[in-house]
């Protein structure tokens, strides 16, 4: 397969100013006629003779141009292009008529259909499977759609824009005309079509325009779209509020579908759902799931100005829309929820995700510089990390500056298609700042370490920091520059007050200090004792903090820092460096102590009713497993970390017994159930601390387990009992689960859960647990949910069965992928990125994730995507 480098962007020979679709539906012969009216690009000087239009799995049918049938010497087709030859040096208006077959496209790439419903997916390169186009997204075009169908199969009929036209036909047809007001490029277009139930709502936007707000689903789950419908107004307002942007069209949709690749997707004006993202009621979805719904939807909604009216010049630039999104997601929900939590899950998954793909075989920059398959690089790094970029770049500038900065960014680039150099410039220039050395952090793998030493001048009454930058070794990457790292910080007093910082006789800012080279002194004044150092509040960057604390002065920042965030981040350090030295304690044989100072800073905190529940919750959680693998680094042993944390665990439940249960009586949120934040904290925080009670065995935890597995009337509670009893194991986790399956076998959502329940646990009998589950009726493997809640639980979120010591877990994964990859290689290869950081492990597990990676590799059919994981993660 070939590389793709982002060196090589050339602009496109030809625009596309308007594009008329005619689609005519059928299940395995969809006829779509187009007409694109062609301009040669006006920016390039020399006129070219041929267009070569993307097109996959079309039968073509015939071309023509300006009107006239277009002889097959001047066509040449491939199974990826369609060229054609001695095309006018004017504008021209070309047709093509393609024939596809959307029932076979279990790839759910371009037109497919799912459960009865016609639906596409275009983003990235799925347009080009509907027709033969300029599939890149600098090509924006005025889209005009035709869609025609057999009423009764397909009573809806929706694509981009507003409805301008419909009709009933002769023989039971019926059709729609939709127009879209604003270019966009092709990777934005949708349709769907099929027999769906609606709800609707409106708004009015600030500035006085009425919205109407549709939401589609399978008919009969029109009562579990309240929370979408709401999140959905909710985002709208916000964005006006935040942003000063708002909506644009006079509808917007969003289509729930039951078999998708990803979470959802922007399409204009029409956003298209995983309907696990849309679907939710208290006895059917978690607070987990409420919070998701909320994030996504407003994600996607947030898209139409960052994506949408500014796109991305290629799909290097992908960071542009999606680092932006999250970040803007983000704060959306920082200020629905509790702004502290909002940081501690984000940074928690950062920290876990995004820097083991940066620290390993997948590693790349947040601008990728080459790719096989684009498809591969909607990665942690691009979404996740890029958004911390937002948020430095947002940190540095401060709120209002940030503000003004995008505001420069849409004035400038609104319905244009650009560049990561646009956005930091517009954010520079609304701002009189230079920002051009923050495109280091664009264009750098890898997750630099921040070391930090801190001396004291009694004498002089000095705090000195030095602060110094390092990038690890990774393979195949370049010798990296120093980035600039924006460092948030405090100095506590001796009473755990905050001491004011001076540096050269000026306050500082906000508490931030910027390391712009590999080394710096910052030297603060006036400090009249020795202070103890809160670094890197807020997490003010993406970067491995080494501060080399003591344990002390951690202990004392757990109990009192002043900033919240911190106090987590610290509790957090301190349980990763214990779990390390239990793991090796254990792994040679050696008896392990649990250090009670910290099980008893943790209880403090947890019994402390002046902070958020959710907070509380969030302090309870220790670093996962593979937290603590990432953390070790080399010759890993899963079963030592397993019992090592599982140790702690039960230490905690143990020795906080007499904290948990009392803070589980005194935290019921109010009946009767209620999504919002508050109560999502104190289900939380009872959750985190029967979980614990029942890892130290407490009778009262676990009789409370086994009546709440029972009683429980909304899935938040009910389906956590279940959590905490497969902990427990036993008859009465077989009887729940037993319970839970025959309550829910006909609302795969919620199955979805009970599946990936069993296929995250760490007891051995998980690997012949999941051959049964994948051998169960309600199981597809054609259904990226289920594959999702079966074998992604199993190899993303099950450390010590994915890696077993038979190699027995990496061989199951091993044969899905090379099953699904043969019709879905996006989920396929989404799934074999379990096996990235196979090398941390000790050298037997090593050799046999190694066989069963070598056996995918062999396979002569591999796609190009399975093809660009697994080659990198070999090496
Ligand atoms: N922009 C979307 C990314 C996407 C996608 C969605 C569904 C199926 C396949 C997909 N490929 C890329 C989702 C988002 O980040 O908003
Ligand atoms: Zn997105």
């Amino acid at each position: 397969p070939k590389q793709i480098y982002l060196k090589d962007y050339a602009p496109p020979a030809f625009l596309i100013s308007e594009t008329y679709l005619d689609v005519v539906l059928d299940p395995a012969e969809t006829r779509v006629k187009s007409r694109l009216s062609v301009v040669p690009n006006p920016a390039l000087k020399r006129r070219a003779t041929e267009i070569k239009l993307d097109g996959e799995l079309l039968r073509l049918l015939r071309v023509c141009i300006d009107g006239a049938p277009v002889d097959e010497q001047r066509l040449v087709a491939t199974d990826k292009d369609l060229t054609i030859r001695d095309v006018p040096a004017k504008p021209f208006t070309l047709e093509i008529e393609t024939i596809c077959d959307p029932a076979a496209n279990k790839a759910l790439s371009g037109l497919y259909l799912s459960r009865g419903v016609y639906c596409t997916q275009c983003e990235a390169e799925g347009f080009r499977r509907i027709t033969y186009y300029l599939d890149r997204p600098d090509v924006l075009s005025k889209f005009r759609v035709r869609i025609e169908g057999v009423k009764p199969d397909t009573p809806v009929l929706l694509s981009n824009g507003n409805l301008v036209q419909t009709g009933d036909l002769p023989g039971k047809r019926h059709f729609a005309v939709w127009e879209d007001p604003f270019p966009k490029p092709s990777y934005l277009f949708a349709l769907v079509a099929g027999k769906l139930a609606m709800v609707e709502d409106s708004i009015m936007t600030r500035s006085g325009r009425a919205v109407t707000l549709r939401i589609y689903v399978e008919p009969g789950k029109e009562d579990r779209c309240d929370w979408a419908m709401k999140s959905l107004k909710r985002a709208m307002r916000w964005d006006e509020d935040r942003f000063g942007l708002e909506y644009d069209l006079d509808m917007f949709m969003i289509v729930a579908v039951s078999d998708f690749n990803m979470g959802a997707m922007e399409n204009k004006g029409l956003n298209v759902f995983n309907d696990a993202l849309i679907l939710a009621r208290p006895d059917t979805a978690t607070d987990s799931d409420y919070e998701r719904i909320e994030g996504v939807i407003a994600h996607e909604y947030f898209h139409n100005w960052t994506g949408n009216r500014v796109t991305c010049r290629d799909w290097f630039q992908l960071c542009l829309k999606e680092g932006l999104t999250v970040f803007r997601d983000q704060e959306f929900t920082a200020d629905q929820r509790s702004a502290v939590v909002k940081r501690i899950e984000d940074v928690r998954w950062l920290r876990s995700m995004q820097f083991t793909e940066d620290a390993g075989p997948l590693a790349h920059p947040v601008r990728p510089s080459s790719f096989i398959e684009i498809n591969n690089f909607y990665t942690r790094t691009v979404y996740n990390k890029g958004a911390e970029l937002c948020r430095m770049l947002q940190t540095v500038l401060g709120r209002d500056g940030f503000r003004k900065g995008l505001d420069l960014y849409f004035d400038r680039h609104d319905g244009q298609a650009v560049t990561v150099e646009d956005f930091v410039s517009a954010l520079g220039d609304a701002n009189g700042a230079d920002l051009s050395a923050y495109l280091l952090w664009y264009n750098q793998a890898g997750t630099p370490t921040l070391d930090a030493r801190l001396s004291y001048s009694e004498g002089a009454k000095e705090a000195r920091l030095t602060l110094s930058q390092t990038f690890p070794d990774l393979p195949g990457q370049p010798k990296r520059k120093a980035v600039p790292i924006p460092v948030k910080l405090g100095l506590l007093g001796p009473n755990g007050g905050e001491i004011p910082l001076e540096v050269e006789g000026k306050p500082v800012d906000g508490g931030l200090v910027v390391l712009s080279k590999k080394k710096e002194v910052f030297t603060f004044e006036k400090v009249g004792s020795r202070p103890v150092l809160s670094l890197l509040r807020d997490f003010s960057a993406p970067v491995n903090l080494n501060a080399g604390a003591r344990d002390k002065d951690m202990l004392t920042l757990i109990r009192a820092d002043t900033d919240l965030f911190n106090r987590w981040q610290n509790a957090q350090a301190f349980a990763l460096k214990h779990i390390v030295a239990l793991a090796s304690a254990n792994a040679k044989g050696e008896n392990a102590r649990v250090e009670p100072r910290f099980v008893a800073a943790v209880g403090e905190v947890a019994d402390d009713d002046t902070l958020e529940h959710a907070y509380r919750a969030a302090f309870l959680a220790l670093p996962s497993e593979s937290d603590v693998a990432l953390a070790i680094g080399e010759n890993v042993d899963p079963e030592a970390i397993h019992q090592a944390r599982t140790l702690l665990r039960a230490a905690m439940g143990k020795s906080l017994r007499a904290i948990l249960e009392s803070v589980y009586e005194r935290s019921a949120p109010a009946e009767p159930y209620n999504p919002d934040a508050e109560s999502a904290g104190r289900r939380a925080l009872r959750q985190s601390a029967l979980s614990l009670l029942a890892a130290g065995k407490s009778r009262f935890g676990i009789a409370r387990v086994k009546e709440q597995a029972k009683t429980a009337t909304n899935m938040t509670e009910s389906f956590g009992a279940l959590s905490i009893l497969s902990q427990v194991g036993g008859e009465a986790y077989d009887q729940a689960l037993q319970r839970f399956h025959r309550r829910w076998k006909d609302e795969p959502l919620v199955i979805n859960k009970w599946f990936a329940l069993q296929a995250s646990s760490p007891s051995p009998d998980t690997l012949a647990r999941v051959a049964d589950l994948v051998a169960n009726p309600l199981f597809s493997i054609q259904n990226p949910n289920r594959v999702r809640s079966v074998y992604g639980a199993f190899a993303h979120g099950n450390q010590v069965r994915f890696n077993d010591a038979s190699g027995a877990g990496y061989d199951l994964i091993a044969n899905a992928v090379i099953e699904i990859d043969g019709f879905n290689p996006q989920m396929a290869s989404r799934l074999v990125g379990a096996f990235e950081s196979w090398r941390i492990f000790e050298p037997k597990r090593r050799a046999l994730a190694g066989k069963a990676l070598g056996r995918i590799l062999d396979r002569k059919e591999l796609s190009p995507d399975v093809f660009e994981i697994v080659s990198k993660i070999v090496g």
